[in-house]
Protein backbone atom coordinates (compact mmCIF):
# COMPACT_ATOMS: atom_id res chain seq x y z
CA UNK A 1 0.00 0.00 0.00
CA UNK A 2 1.72 2.78 -1.05
CA UNK A 3 2.61 5.56 1.85
CA UNK A 4 1.17 9.00 2.32
CA UNK A 5 1.13 11.56 5.24
CA UNK A 6 -2.42 11.22 5.51
CA UNK A 7 -2.82 7.83 5.99
CA UNK A 8 -0.79 8.43 9.31
CA UNK A 9 -2.20 11.85 10.67
CA UNK A 10 -5.04 12.48 12.93
CA UNK A 11 -7.50 15.33 12.11
CA UNK A 12 -9.18 17.63 14.40
CA UNK A 13 -12.41 19.03 13.36
CA UNK A 14 -13.17 22.95 14.82
CA UNK A 15 -16.43 24.22 14.43
CA UNK A 16 -15.34 27.70 14.79
CA UNK A 17 -18.27 29.31 16.41
CA UNK A 18 -18.05 27.19 19.39
CA UNK A 19 -14.53 26.65 19.89
CA UNK A 20 -13.04 29.73 21.51
CA UNK A 21 -14.21 32.97 21.75
CA UNK A 22 -11.53 35.72 22.04
CA UNK A 23 -13.89 38.54 22.46
CA UNK A 24 -16.40 38.53 24.38
CA UNK A 25 -19.08 38.55 21.79
CA UNK A 26 -20.31 35.04 22.84
CA UNK A 27 -19.59 33.57 19.24
CA UNK A 28 -15.94 31.58 19.01
CA UNK A 29 -13.62 32.99 16.24
CA UNK A 30 -10.53 32.72 14.02
CA UNK A 31 -8.19 34.67 17.13
CA UNK A 32 -9.61 32.53 19.46
CA UNK A 33 -8.44 29.27 17.55
CA UNK A 34 -5.19 30.35 17.06
CA UNK A 35 -4.72 31.02 21.39
CA UNK A 36 -5.94 27.39 21.56
CA UNK A 37 -3.07 26.22 19.14
CA UNK A 38 -0.50 24.83 22.00
CA UNK A 39 -3.54 22.88 23.44
CA UNK A 40 -4.04 20.89 20.25
CA UNK A 41 -0.23 20.59 19.70
CA UNK A 42 -0.40 18.78 22.92
CA UNK A 43 -3.31 16.42 21.92
CA UNK A 44 -0.66 15.32 19.10
CA UNK A 45 -2.98 16.08 16.47
CA UNK A 46 -1.42 16.44 12.81
CA UNK A 47 -4.35 18.33 10.89
CA UNK A 48 -7.51 21.15 11.73
CA UNK A 49 -10.39 20.78 9.59
CA UNK A 50 -11.81 23.76 10.29
CA UNK A 51 -15.66 24.17 9.31
CA UNK A 52 -16.34 27.61 7.12
CA UNK A 53 -15.27 30.47 7.57
CA UNK A 54 -16.08 32.59 4.52
CA UNK A 55 -19.03 35.31 4.49
CA UNK A 56 -22.27 33.93 5.04
CA UNK A 57 -25.72 35.22 6.15
CA UNK A 58 -25.79 31.87 8.74
CA UNK A 59 -28.95 30.85 7.42
CA UNK A 60 -27.48 26.92 7.72
CA UNK A 61 -24.07 28.34 10.16
CA UNK A 62 -21.54 29.16 7.59
CA UNK A 63 -22.70 26.36 5.55
CA UNK A 64 -24.58 28.79 3.07
CA UNK A 65 -21.81 31.05 1.78
CA UNK A 66 -22.38 34.14 0.15
CA UNK A 67 -18.16 35.15 -0.67
CA UNK A 68 -15.70 32.34 -0.62
CA UNK A 69 -12.99 34.52 -1.11
CA UNK A 70 -13.77 36.72 2.03
CA UNK A 71 -13.95 35.53 6.09
CA UNK A 72 -17.17 36.45 7.87
CA UNK A 73 -16.88 39.07 9.81
CA UNK A 74 -17.74 37.56 13.29
CA UNK A 75 -14.77 35.10 12.99
CA UNK A 76 -12.18 37.86 12.15
CA UNK A 77 -10.42 39.31 9.04
CA UNK A 78 -8.58 37.56 6.27
CA UNK A 79 -5.23 38.89 8.08
CA UNK A 80 -6.51 36.39 11.66
CA UNK A 81 -6.95 33.64 8.93
CA UNK A 82 -3.46 34.12 7.36
CA UNK A 83 -2.07 34.27 10.64
CA UNK A 84 -3.95 31.47 11.99
CA UNK A 85 -2.32 29.11 9.29
CA UNK A 86 0.84 30.54 9.89
CA UNK A 87 1.07 29.38 13.40
CA UNK A 88 -0.78 26.28 12.64
CA UNK A 89 2.23 25.29 10.26
CA UNK A 90 4.85 26.68 12.63
CA UNK A 91 3.70 24.13 14.67
CA UNK A 92 3.63 21.28 12.06
CA UNK A 93 -0.46 21.34 12.13
CA UNK A 94 -1.83 21.52 8.69
CA UNK A 95 -5.12 23.06 7.59
CA UNK A 96 -7.99 21.53 5.24
CA UNK A 97 -10.63 23.76 4.44
CA UNK A 98 -14.41 23.22 4.23
CA UNK A 99 -15.37 23.83 0.86
CA UNK A 100 -19.05 23.94 0.44
CA UNK A 101 -19.86 24.18 -3.38
CA UNK A 102 -23.02 21.39 -3.87
CA UNK A 103 -24.22 25.01 -3.54
CA UNK A 104 -23.60 28.70 -2.31
CA UNK A 105 -26.14 30.97 0.01
CA UNK A 106 -28.80 33.14 -2.27
CA UNK A 107 -27.09 35.93 -1.20
CA UNK A 108 -23.97 35.34 -3.20
CA UNK A 109 -22.92 37.67 -6.28
CA UNK A 110 -23.33 34.67 -8.52
CA UNK A 111 -27.27 33.84 -7.54
CA UNK A 112 -27.81 37.78 -7.20
CA UNK A 113 -27.47 37.72 -10.68
CA UNK A 114 -28.80 34.31 -11.32
CA UNK A 115 -32.13 35.37 -10.44
CA UNK A 116 -32.43 38.64 -12.21
CA UNK A 117 -33.52 37.87 -15.63
CA UNK A 118 -33.96 34.09 -17.31
CA UNK A 119 -31.15 35.19 -19.80
CA UNK A 120 -28.81 36.84 -16.98
CA UNK A 121 -25.35 35.83 -18.16
CA UNK A 122 -25.45 33.90 -14.51
CA UNK A 123 -28.42 31.88 -15.19
CA UNK A 124 -27.37 28.81 -16.06
CA UNK A 125 -25.24 28.67 -12.87
CA UNK A 126 -27.89 27.25 -10.97
CA UNK A 127 -30.57 25.11 -11.55
CA UNK A 128 -34.22 26.54 -12.77
CA UNK A 129 -37.38 25.12 -13.67
CA UNK A 130 -40.22 26.18 -15.38
CA UNK A 131 -43.31 25.31 -12.77
CA UNK A 132 -45.39 21.97 -14.04
CA UNK A 133 -49.17 22.10 -14.04
CA UNK A 134 -48.60 24.91 -11.70
CA UNK A 135 -46.65 23.43 -8.91
CA UNK A 136 -43.27 22.59 -8.02
CA UNK A 137 -41.32 20.72 -11.03
CA UNK A 138 -41.30 17.55 -9.19
CA UNK A 139 -41.34 15.69 -5.39
CA UNK A 140 -38.35 16.53 -4.11
CA UNK A 141 -38.06 17.58 -0.29
CA UNK A 142 -35.23 19.59 0.79
CA UNK A 143 -33.06 18.43 3.84
CA UNK A 144 -34.22 20.86 6.39
CA UNK A 145 -37.79 20.19 5.57
CA UNK A 146 -40.48 21.47 2.74
CA UNK A 147 -39.95 20.83 -0.94
CA UNK A 148 -36.60 21.34 -2.56
CA UNK A 149 -37.98 23.70 -4.80
CA UNK A 150 -38.26 27.63 -4.39
CA UNK A 151 -40.65 29.72 -6.48
CA UNK A 152 -38.63 33.17 -8.09
CA UNK A 153 -41.71 35.87 -8.58
CA UNK A 154 -39.43 37.70 -10.95
CA UNK A 155 -38.86 35.48 -13.37
CA UNK A 156 -41.81 32.87 -12.80
CA UNK A 157 -39.35 29.88 -12.67
CA UNK A 158 -38.41 27.58 -9.53
CA UNK A 159 -34.67 26.63 -8.37
CA UNK A 160 -33.54 24.22 -6.83
CA UNK A 161 -32.22 23.53 -3.28
CA UNK A 162 -31.73 19.97 -1.50
CA UNK A 163 -30.94 22.00 1.82
CA UNK A 164 -32.32 25.39 3.13
CA UNK A 165 -33.95 27.90 0.71
CA UNK A 166 -30.97 30.19 0.88
CA UNK A 167 -28.64 27.30 -0.24
CA UNK A 168 -29.60 27.11 -3.90
CA UNK A 169 -28.04 24.51 -5.66
CA UNK A 170 -25.00 25.25 -8.63
CA UNK A 171 -25.57 23.40 -11.80
CA UNK A 172 -22.44 21.75 -11.95
CA UNK A 173 -23.26 21.26 -15.66
CA UNK A 174 -22.58 24.28 -16.75
CA UNK A 175 -18.53 24.13 -17.62
CA UNK A 176 -18.37 27.85 -16.06
CA UNK A 177 -19.22 26.49 -12.91
CA UNK A 178 -16.54 24.35 -12.92
CA UNK A 179 -14.25 26.94 -14.09
CA UNK A 180 -15.53 29.62 -11.09
CA UNK A 181 -15.26 26.72 -8.24
CA UNK A 182 -12.12 25.59 -9.78
CA UNK A 183 -10.68 28.96 -9.56
CA UNK A 184 -11.54 29.36 -6.50
CA UNK A 185 -10.04 26.53 -4.97
CA UNK A 186 -6.61 27.41 -6.57
CA UNK A 187 -6.73 30.77 -4.83
CA UNK A 188 -6.75 28.68 -1.24
CA UNK A 189 -4.33 26.37 -2.74
CA UNK A 190 -1.83 29.07 -3.76
CA UNK A 191 -2.26 31.17 -0.07
CA UNK A 192 -0.52 27.43 1.05
CA UNK A 193 -3.94 25.32 2.87
CA UNK A 194 -3.18 21.59 2.85
CA UNK A 195 -6.87 20.44 1.72
CA UNK A 196 -10.74 20.19 1.91
CA UNK A 197 -13.20 18.54 3.45
CA UNK A 198 -16.08 18.95 0.30
CA UNK A 199 -19.35 18.98 1.64
CA UNK A 200 -22.33 16.76 0.54
CA UNK A 201 -19.87 16.89 -2.71
CA UNK A 202 -21.89 13.16 -4.08
CA UNK A 203 -24.91 15.29 -4.60
CA UNK A 204 -22.63 17.75 -7.02
CA UNK A 205 -24.38 15.65 -10.12
CA UNK A 206 -28.19 15.82 -10.30
CA UNK A 207 -30.00 12.36 -12.03
CA UNK A 208 -30.87 13.41 -16.06
CA UNK A 209 -34.05 14.71 -16.36
CA UNK A 210 -34.73 15.15 -12.83
CA UNK A 211 -37.31 12.49 -12.06
CA UNK A 212 -39.57 12.34 -9.04
CA UNK A 213 -38.33 10.24 -6.09
CA UNK A 214 -39.99 6.95 -4.83
CA UNK A 215 -40.63 9.31 -1.36
CA UNK A 216 -41.51 6.69 1.38
CA UNK A 217 -43.80 8.82 2.85
CA UNK A 218 -42.48 12.16 1.66
CA UNK A 219 -40.40 13.40 4.16
CA UNK A 220 -36.70 14.46 3.75
CA UNK A 221 -34.37 11.82 1.75
CA UNK A 222 -34.91 14.22 -1.87
CA UNK A 223 -31.54 14.92 -1.83
CA UNK A 224 -30.70 11.08 -0.84
CA UNK A 225 -31.90 10.17 -4.54
CA UNK A 226 -29.01 12.35 -5.80
CA UNK A 227 -26.27 10.78 -4.36
CA UNK A 228 -23.24 9.84 -6.71
CA UNK A 229 -25.43 11.04 -9.80
CA UNK A 230 -23.96 10.34 -13.53
CA UNK A 231 -21.27 12.72 -13.80
CA UNK A 232 -19.51 12.62 -10.42
CA UNK A 233 -16.59 11.09 -10.80
CA UNK A 234 -16.43 12.89 -14.35
CA UNK A 235 -16.60 16.63 -12.27
CA UNK A 236 -14.10 15.08 -9.78
CA UNK A 237 -11.41 13.42 -11.96
CA UNK A 238 -11.57 16.85 -13.73
CA UNK A 239 -11.17 18.81 -10.27
CA UNK A 240 -8.10 16.51 -10.14
CA UNK A 241 -6.53 17.21 -12.57
CA UNK A 242 -6.97 20.30 -12.55
CA UNK A 243 -6.39 21.61 -9.53
CA UNK A 244 -5.61 19.04 -6.31
CA UNK A 245 -2.82 17.16 -8.21
CA UNK A 246 -0.75 20.08 -8.27
CA UNK A 247 -0.78 20.31 -4.55
CA UNK A 248 -0.09 17.88 -1.86
CA UNK A 249 -3.47 17.81 -0.66
CA UNK A 250 -5.20 16.47 1.54
CA UNK A 251 -9.34 15.40 0.47
CA UNK A 252 -12.24 14.32 2.37
CA UNK A 253 -15.55 14.04 0.14
CA UNK A 254 -18.65 14.10 2.52
CA UNK A 255 -20.84 11.26 0.87
CA UNK A 256 -24.36 11.44 1.77
CA UNK A 257 -25.49 7.77 0.58
CA UNK A 258 -22.23 6.75 -0.49
CA UNK A 259 -21.73 2.81 -0.61
CA UNK A 260 -18.63 0.85 -0.83
CA UNK A 261 -18.32 0.16 -4.01
CA UNK A 262 -19.21 4.22 -5.16
CA UNK A 263 -16.13 5.27 -2.11
CA UNK A 264 -13.85 2.48 -3.71
CA UNK A 265 -14.09 5.06 -6.93
CA UNK A 266 -14.22 7.94 -4.89
CA UNK A 267 -11.21 7.53 -2.92
CA UNK A 268 -9.30 5.01 -5.13
CA UNK A 269 -6.02 4.56 -4.47
CA UNK A 270 -4.58 5.51 -7.98
CA UNK A 271 -5.71 9.24 -6.40
CA UNK A 272 -7.99 10.45 -9.38
CA UNK A 273 -10.26 11.66 -7.55
CA UNK A 274 -10.30 12.36 -3.48
CA UNK A 275 -7.70 10.93 -0.43
CA UNK A 276 -11.77 9.52 1.17
CA UNK A 277 -14.95 9.89 1.93
CA UNK A 278 -16.99 10.13 5.24
CA UNK A 279 -19.30 7.70 4.65
CA UNK A 280 -22.50 7.16 6.93
CA UNK A 281 -23.99 3.81 7.21
CA UNK A 282 -22.12 3.57 10.76
CA UNK A 283 -23.89 7.03 11.65
CA UNK A 284 -28.04 5.77 10.82
CA UNK A 285 -27.83 2.75 12.82
CA UNK A 286 -29.58 4.53 15.67
CA UNK A 287 -32.39 6.07 13.03
CA UNK A 288 -36.02 5.00 13.22
CA UNK A 289 -39.55 5.95 11.38
CA UNK A 290 -38.96 9.18 11.20
CA UNK A 291 -35.85 9.69 9.35
CA UNK A 292 -32.81 10.07 12.20
CA UNK A 293 -35.15 11.21 14.69
CA UNK A 294 -35.06 8.32 17.28
CA UNK A 295 -33.93 8.20 21.56
CA UNK A 296 -32.53 4.53 19.72
CA UNK A 297 -28.85 4.12 20.58
CA UNK A 298 -26.50 2.80 18.15
CA UNK A 299 -27.05 -1.59 18.14
CA UNK A 300 -23.28 -2.99 19.12
CA UNK A 301 -23.90 -6.22 15.96
CA UNK A 302 -25.14 -4.07 13.39
CA UNK A 303 -22.07 -1.43 13.78
CA UNK A 304 -19.30 -4.00 14.31
CA UNK A 305 -20.64 -5.60 10.56
CA UNK A 306 -20.90 -1.91 8.73
CA UNK A 307 -17.57 -0.96 10.10
CA UNK A 308 -16.32 -4.19 9.86
CA UNK A 309 -17.70 -4.30 5.80
CA UNK A 310 -15.68 -0.90 5.55
CA UNK A 311 -12.81 -1.78 6.85
CA UNK A 312 -12.29 -4.94 4.18
CA UNK A 313 -14.23 -3.51 1.56
CA UNK A 314 -11.77 -0.70 1.11
CA UNK A 315 -8.38 -2.25 2.05
CA UNK A 316 -6.04 -2.06 -0.57
CA UNK A 317 -8.09 -0.56 -2.97
CA UNK A 318 -9.38 2.61 -1.82
CA UNK A 319 -9.04 4.52 2.25
CA UNK A 320 -11.35 5.07 5.47
CA UNK A 321 -11.69 8.03 7.33
CA UNK A 322 -12.87 6.93 10.32
CA UNK A 323 -15.24 9.72 12.94
CA UNK A 324 -18.17 8.65 15.16
CA UNK A 325 -18.42 12.60 15.96
CA UNK A 326 -19.17 15.50 13.46
CA UNK A 327 -20.63 19.03 13.85
CA UNK A 328 -24.05 17.40 12.60
CA UNK A 329 -23.66 14.21 15.15
CA UNK A 330 -25.02 13.86 18.63
CA UNK A 331 -22.17 13.06 20.86
CA UNK A 332 -21.04 9.32 21.09
CA UNK A 333 -21.05 8.58 24.45
CA UNK A 334 -25.25 9.35 24.50
CA UNK A 335 -25.12 6.95 21.70
CA UNK A 336 -22.84 4.09 22.31
CA UNK A 337 -21.50 4.53 25.46
CA UNK A 338 -22.75 5.88 29.29
CA UNK A 339 -23.63 9.02 30.71
CA UNK A 340 -23.58 7.94 33.83
CA UNK A 341 -20.76 9.42 35.98
CA UNK A 342 -19.40 6.52 37.19
CA UNK A 343 -19.08 4.98 33.49
CA UNK A 344 -18.53 7.85 31.42
CA UNK A 345 -15.25 8.46 31.03
CA UNK A 346 -13.99 4.77 30.82
CA UNK A 347 -17.40 4.55 28.43
CA UNK A 348 -15.47 7.49 26.13
CA UNK A 349 -12.06 5.53 26.40
CA UNK A 350 -13.78 2.17 25.24
CA UNK A 351 -15.47 3.85 21.92
CA UNK A 352 -12.19 5.89 21.12
CA UNK A 353 -10.51 2.85 21.37
CA UNK A 354 -12.66 0.89 18.72
CA UNK A 355 -12.71 3.31 16.08
CA UNK A 356 -9.05 4.69 16.57
CA UNK A 357 -7.29 1.03 16.05
CA UNK A 358 -8.86 0.42 12.52
CA UNK A 359 -7.49 1.17 9.63
CA UNK A 360 -7.82 5.05 7.97
CA UNK A 361 -7.69 8.69 9.09
CA UNK A 362 -9.24 9.33 12.30
CA UNK A 363 -11.02 12.58 13.10
CA UNK A 364 -11.92 13.89 16.54
CA UNK A 365 -14.49 16.65 16.66
CA UNK A 366 -13.84 19.12 18.90
CA UNK A 367 -14.90 17.97 23.02
CA UNK A 368 -14.64 14.34 21.81
CA UNK A 369 -11.50 14.27 23.55
CA UNK A 370 -12.87 15.39 27.00
CA UNK A 371 -15.74 13.01 26.29
CA UNK A 372 -18.54 15.69 26.00
CA UNK A 373 -21.91 14.67 26.50
CA UNK A 374 -25.13 15.87 25.12
CA UNK A 375 -26.82 18.95 25.73
CA UNK A 376 -29.64 18.34 28.46
CA UNK A 377 -32.83 20.28 26.06
CA UNK A 378 -35.66 21.05 27.78
CA UNK A 379 -37.74 23.22 25.78
CA UNK A 380 -37.73 24.12 21.69
CA UNK A 381 -35.96 27.79 22.21
CA UNK A 382 -32.78 26.20 23.34
CA UNK A 383 -32.18 25.02 19.81
CA UNK A 384 -30.20 27.22 17.24
CA UNK A 385 -30.37 24.63 14.15
CA UNK A 386 -32.64 25.14 11.51
CA UNK A 387 -32.79 21.68 11.12
CA UNK A 388 -34.09 20.50 14.24
CA UNK A 389 -36.55 23.65 14.43
CA UNK A 390 -37.89 22.65 11.29
CA UNK A 391 -38.28 19.18 11.68
CA UNK A 392 -40.67 20.15 15.11
CA UNK A 393 -42.90 22.10 12.66
CA UNK A 394 -43.08 19.87 10.28
CA UNK A 395 -43.39 16.72 11.88
CA UNK A 396 -45.97 17.41 14.11
CA UNK A 397 -48.02 19.00 11.43
CA UNK A 398 -47.21 16.24 8.86
CA UNK A 399 -47.21 13.04 10.65
CA UNK A 400 -49.86 13.98 13.19
CA UNK A 401 -47.17 13.08 16.19
CA UNK A 402 -47.35 14.65 19.31
CA UNK A 403 -45.15 17.14 20.66
CA UNK A 404 -44.45 14.50 23.93
CA UNK A 405 -43.29 12.16 21.66
CA UNK A 406 -41.60 14.16 19.33
CA UNK A 407 -39.28 16.12 21.86
CA UNK A 408 -37.57 13.63 23.36
CA UNK A 409 -36.63 12.32 19.82
CA UNK A 410 -35.13 15.73 18.29
CA UNK A 411 -33.73 16.64 21.73
CA UNK A 412 -31.72 13.06 21.23
CA UNK A 413 -30.75 13.68 18.15
CA UNK A 414 -30.42 17.42 17.10
CA UNK A 415 -27.16 18.85 15.58
CA UNK A 416 -26.99 21.28 18.73
CA UNK A 417 -25.94 18.62 20.64
CA UNK A 418 -22.54 18.63 19.10
CA UNK A 419 -22.72 22.84 19.24
CA UNK A 420 -22.45 23.43 22.36
CA UNK A 421 -19.44 25.44 23.42
CA UNK A 422 -16.37 23.61 23.92
CA UNK A 423 -15.35 23.42 27.86
CA UNK A 424 -12.09 25.16 28.65
CA UNK A 425 -12.69 24.98 32.78
CA UNK A 426 -14.97 25.29 35.50
CA UNK A 427 -15.22 29.22 35.34
CA UNK A 428 -17.79 31.71 33.86
CA UNK A 429 -18.99 31.04 30.47
CA UNK A 430 -16.74 27.87 30.61
CA UNK A 431 -13.85 30.15 29.26
CA UNK A 432 -15.04 29.58 26.19
CA UNK A 433 -16.69 33.35 26.37
CA UNK A 434 -16.91 36.13 28.68
CA UNK A 435 -20.20 37.23 27.13
CA UNK A 436 -23.18 35.83 26.37
CA UNK A 437 -22.87 32.11 24.29
CA UNK A 438 -24.64 31.81 21.10
CA UNK A 439 -26.29 28.91 22.52
CA UNK A 440 -26.43 27.40 25.68
CA UNK A 441 -22.97 25.92 27.02
CA UNK A 442 -23.87 22.00 28.85
CA UNK A 443 -24.01 22.50 32.77
CA UNK A 444 -21.51 19.76 33.06
CA UNK A 445 -18.96 22.26 32.40
CA UNK A 446 -18.14 21.73 35.63
CA UNK A 447 -16.91 18.50 36.22
CA UNK A 448 -16.04 18.20 31.79
CA UNK A 449 -13.32 20.78 30.79
CA UNK A 450 -10.06 20.69 29.37
CA UNK A 451 -8.43 22.41 32.64
CA UNK A 452 -9.58 19.49 35.10
CA UNK A 453 -8.93 17.09 32.64
CA UNK A 454 -4.93 18.36 31.94
CA UNK A 455 -4.33 18.32 35.37
CA UNK A 456 -5.65 14.16 35.54
CA UNK A 457 -3.50 11.50 33.98
CA UNK A 458 -6.04 9.30 33.49
CA UNK A 459 -8.31 11.56 31.89
CA UNK A 460 -10.09 10.93 28.30
CA UNK A 461 -8.04 13.70 27.09
CA UNK A 462 -4.82 12.07 27.71
CA UNK A 463 -6.30 8.69 26.54
CA UNK A 464 -7.06 10.16 23.10
CA UNK A 465 -3.59 11.62 23.12
CA UNK A 466 -1.75 8.08 23.81
CA UNK A 467 -4.02 6.83 21.04
CA UNK A 468 -2.77 9.32 18.62
CA UNK A 469 0.56 8.65 19.94
CA UNK A 470 0.55 5.11 19.20
CA UNK A 471 -0.46 5.36 15.74
CA UNK A 472 1.96 7.76 15.13
CA UNK A 473 4.96 5.13 16.53
CA UNK A 474 3.09 1.97 14.31
CA UNK A 475 3.27 0.98 10.95
CA UNK A 476 0.69 -1.56 11.85
CA UNK A 477 -1.75 0.71 13.51
CA UNK A 478 -1.56 2.80 10.30
CA UNK A 479 -1.74 0.11 7.87
CA UNK A 480 -2.35 -3.08 8.61
CA UNK A 481 -5.31 -5.25 7.29
CA UNK A 482 -8.43 -5.98 9.36
CA UNK A 483 -10.10 -8.99 10.26
CA UNK A 484 -13.51 -8.45 12.79
CA UNK A 485 -13.65 -11.29 15.51
CA UNK A 486 -16.51 -12.45 17.56
CA UNK A 487 -19.20 -10.73 15.14
CA UNK A 488 -21.95 -11.81 16.82
CA UNK A 489 -20.98 -11.14 20.47
CA UNK A 490 -23.53 -8.49 21.75
CA UNK A 491 -21.16 -7.05 24.17
CA UNK A 492 -17.55 -7.30 22.61
CA UNK A 493 -16.22 -5.41 20.05
CA UNK A 494 -13.02 -7.22 19.21
CA UNK A 495 -10.62 -6.96 16.08
CA UNK A 496 -7.12 -8.21 15.01
CA UNK A 497 -5.22 -6.27 12.59
CA UNK A 498 -2.48 -7.84 10.97
CA UNK A 499 0.94 -7.76 8.33
CA UNK A 500 2.28 -9.56 5.65
CA UNK A 501 5.26 -9.92 7.90
CA UNK A 502 3.35 -11.56 11.01
CA UNK A 503 3.18 -8.42 13.01
CA UNK A 504 -0.35 -8.93 14.95
CA UNK A 505 -2.67 -6.73 17.16
CA UNK A 506 -5.43 -7.57 18.91
CA UNK A 507 -8.22 -4.81 20.02
CA UNK A 508 -11.46 -5.95 22.60
CA UNK A 509 -13.76 -3.51 23.85
CA UNK A 510 -16.17 -4.56 26.39
CA UNK A 511 -19.05 -2.10 25.49
CA UNK A 512 -21.17 -3.80 28.26
CA UNK A 513 -22.33 -2.32 31.76
CA UNK A 514 -21.63 -5.55 33.74
CA UNK A 515 -18.39 -7.52 33.75
CA UNK A 516 -17.27 -10.37 30.47
CA UNK A 517 -14.67 -13.16 30.29
CA UNK A 518 -13.04 -13.45 27.28
CA UNK A 519 -10.18 -16.22 26.90
CA UNK A 520 -7.17 -14.17 25.07
CA UNK A 521 -6.11 -16.09 22.18
CA UNK A 522 -2.85 -17.88 22.92
CA UNK A 523 -0.23 -15.99 20.75
CA UNK A 524 -1.26 -12.85 22.68
CA UNK A 525 -0.57 -14.03 26.10
CA UNK A 526 2.90 -12.59 26.35
CA UNK A 527 2.08 -9.92 24.06
CA UNK A 528 2.46 -6.35 25.12
CA UNK A 529 -0.24 -4.29 25.91
CA UNK A 530 -0.47 -0.95 24.36
CA UNK A 531 -3.09 0.84 26.09
CA UNK A 532 -5.81 -0.11 28.51
CA UNK A 533 -8.65 1.90 29.69
CA UNK A 534 -8.76 0.88 33.43
CA UNK A 535 -4.93 0.88 34.53
CA UNK A 536 -3.83 -1.32 37.06
CA UNK A 537 -6.74 -4.40 35.39
CA UNK A 538 -4.60 -7.29 34.39
CA UNK A 539 -6.05 -7.26 31.28
CA UNK A 540 -4.67 -11.07 30.89
CA UNK A 541 -6.64 -12.54 33.80
CA UNK A 542 -9.35 -13.46 31.11
CA UNK A 543 -11.94 -11.15 32.69
CA UNK A 544 -13.22 -7.62 31.45
CA UNK A 545 -15.19 -4.65 33.27
CA UNK A 546 -17.54 -2.72 32.35
CA UNK A 547 -16.26 -0.69 29.03
CA UNK A 548 -12.70 -2.04 30.20
CA UNK A 549 -10.78 -2.07 26.10
CA UNK A 550 -7.37 -2.91 25.66
CA UNK A 551 -5.13 -3.29 22.81
CA UNK A 552 -2.17 -6.05 22.93
CA UNK A 553 0.58 -6.50 20.59
CA UNK A 554 2.21 -9.76 19.64
CA UNK A 555 5.45 -10.08 20.40
O1 LIG B 1 -24.22 17.90 5.75
C1 LIG B 1 -24.93 17.16 4.84
C2 LIG B 1 -25.57 15.94 5.31
O2 LIG B 1 -25.94 15.10 4.54
C3 LIG B 1 -25.80 15.79 6.71
O3 LIG B 1 -24.93 15.25 7.55
C4 LIG B 1 -26.97 16.52 7.20
O4 LIG B 1 -26.62 17.69 7.87
C5 LIG B 1 -27.68 15.63 8.15
O5 LIG B 1 -27.98 14.48 7.49
C6 LIG B 1 -28.91 16.29 8.61
O6 LIG B 1 -29.50 15.42 9.50
C7 LIG B 1 -23.46 18.96 5.29
C8 LIG B 1 -22.94 19.76 6.45
O7 LIG B 1 -22.10 18.94 7.22
C9 LIG B 1 -24.10 20.32 7.22
O8 LIG B 1 -23.70 20.97 8.38
C10 LIG B 1 -24.83 21.25 6.30
O9 LIG B 1 -26.00 21.70 6.92
C11 LIG B 1 -25.22 20.57 4.98
O10 LIG B 1 -24.17 19.81 4.42
C12 LIG B 1 -25.57 21.62 3.96
O11 LIG B 1 -24.43 22.32 3.58
CA1 LIG C 1 -15.92 36.27 19.08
Amino acid sequence: MKKTWWKESVVYQIYPRSFADSNGDGIGDLAGITGKLDYLKELGIDVIWLSPVYQSPEADNGYDISDYRAINPKFGTMEDFDRLLSEAHARGIRIVMDLVVNHTSDEHAWFVESRKSRTNPKRDYYIWHDPVDGHEPNNWGSCFSGPAWQYDETTGQYYLHLFHKKQPDLNWANPAVRDAVFDMMDWWCRKGIDGFRMDVISLISKPDGLPDFPTDGGLYGGWYHCANGPHVHEYLQEMNRRVLSKYDLMTVGECSATTIETSKQYANSEGTELSMTFSFDHMGLDGGKDYKWSTKRIPLVPLKKVMSDWQTGLDGKAWNSLFYCNHDQPRIVDRLGSTDPKYRAVSAKCIATSLHLMQGTPYIYEGEELGMTNYPFRSIDEFRDVESINAFKELTEKTGISMEELFPKIAAKSRDNARTPMQWNAGPGAGFTTGTPWIGINPNYTEINVESELKDPDSVFHYYQKLIRLRHESELICYGHFELLLPDDPDLFVYRRYLEDGRELLTVCNFAEHGRTLEIPERFRDGRVLIQDIPGHDVKDGTLKPYEAYVIEKV
